[in-house]
């Protein structure tokens, strides 16, 4: 069998950013990407899933290019009438955004779980990657602040990441089941490389690794698991990860975020602004330029991403 397909683990603006880089270089059937679910939440009576919304829109290029979450070309009607009616109106959903949460609602109120859903609106959308939301269990990221315990969209958005971070939950992440295709594509044996997107490690990337049996399947595959640093000269490039990291007593660095992942990362994609004092991560360090403006670096980095996880397997 021939390794070729690539698993890549993303959540927030960043990872689906490569993402979208991967998915123009790889045969739609080479790539599927495993989706954060910790983000989701109820919220207007519809159930909301943030990272599988950014990698749809993206996927299908009809993201908004100026936020990154959301859709293009939006209408804000609802927003501006939910608002006269004294309605939440802290989480911005667009006109065109809303019909994808009040069908997503119905159909999983029939019953439908939540990859089938999100295959379904994919394949609508044109699509040719697979997005599989990590599982279609619940689990949901929690944060501790001064103030107790948080749902993630309240600390994210209504609170824009103000509060301090004391620890982090992901509830349900132990009893949730990693989605069957994820753990058959990586117990396939065709894998030809994880990668972990420059998601901020804590909230996108951790909820999926949280899940029982995620580490051991990710180790099982066989394949090289090269992440690219979300940090850039010590600074988050979008969201709260530097300041998670320091409120969490770690150091907000590239070589801080590969600590985090521990022993399962076999690359480290880090960007010359890091490259100084990176040291020894555990990992085979790969220097590039990270920063993802234009569609030219997204594919570049995961050309540079995949090309390090396919020099790793020579050496296996
Ligand atoms: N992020 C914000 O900072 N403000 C918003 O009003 C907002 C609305 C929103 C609506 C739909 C959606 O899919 C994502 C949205 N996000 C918003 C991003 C969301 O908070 C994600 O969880 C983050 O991208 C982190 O993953």
């Amino acid at each position: 069998m021939s390794r070729r397909l690539v698993v890549a683990l993303s959540g927030g603006v960043g990872g689906a950013k490569l993402a979208l880089g991967l998915s123009l270089i790889l045969p739609g059937d080479e790539l599927l990407v495993v989706a954060n679910t910790g983000d989701d939440f109820e919220h207007l009576g519809l159930i909301i899933s943030p990272d599988i919304d950014t990698l749809t829109y993206v996927l299908a290029g009809i993201d908004n290019p100026v936020t990154g979450w959301g859709r293009r070309d939006e209408t804000w009607s609802f927003m501006d009438s939910i608002g006269a009616l004294g309605g939440e109106d802290w989480f911005r959903l667009g006109d065109r955004d809303l019909a994808l949460h009040v069908e997503r609602s119905r159909r999983l109120r029939l019953g439908q779980s939540l990859s089938e859903v999100t295959s379904d609106i994919c394949r609508r959308l044109g699509i040719g990657a697979r997005i599989v939301p990590m599982s279609d269990d619940r689990v949901r990221t929690r944060l501790r602040s001064e103030a107790g315990w948080i749902d993630f969209q309240d600390y994210f958005v209504r609170q824009q990441c103000r509060p301090v971070v004391h620890e982090l939950a992901f509830d349900g992440a132990t009893s949730a089941r990693p989605h069957a295709d994820i753990v058959a594509a990586l117990r396939s044996n065709e894998v030809r490389a994880v990668i972990i997107c420059p998601s901020n490690p804590f909230i996108s990337i951790e909820p999926i690794l949280a899940m029982s049996g995620m580490r051991d399947a990710i180790e099982a595959s066989g394949a090289p698991v090269v992440a690219v640093s979300p940090i850039i000269g010590g600074k988050a490039v979008k969201g709260p990860t530097a300041k998670m990291m320091r409120e969490l007593g770690l150091e907000a660095s590239a070589a801080g975020v590969a600590t985090r992942y521990g022993d399962l990362l076999d690359g480290y994609i880090v960007d010359h602004a890091d490259a100084d004092g990176i040291g020894d991560v555990g990992a085979r360090v790969t220097i590039a330029r990270t920063l993802m403006r234009s569609l030219p670096d997204r594919e570049m980095l995961a050309r540079v991403t995949l090309d390090a996880a396919d020099a790793l397997a020579l050496l296996r």
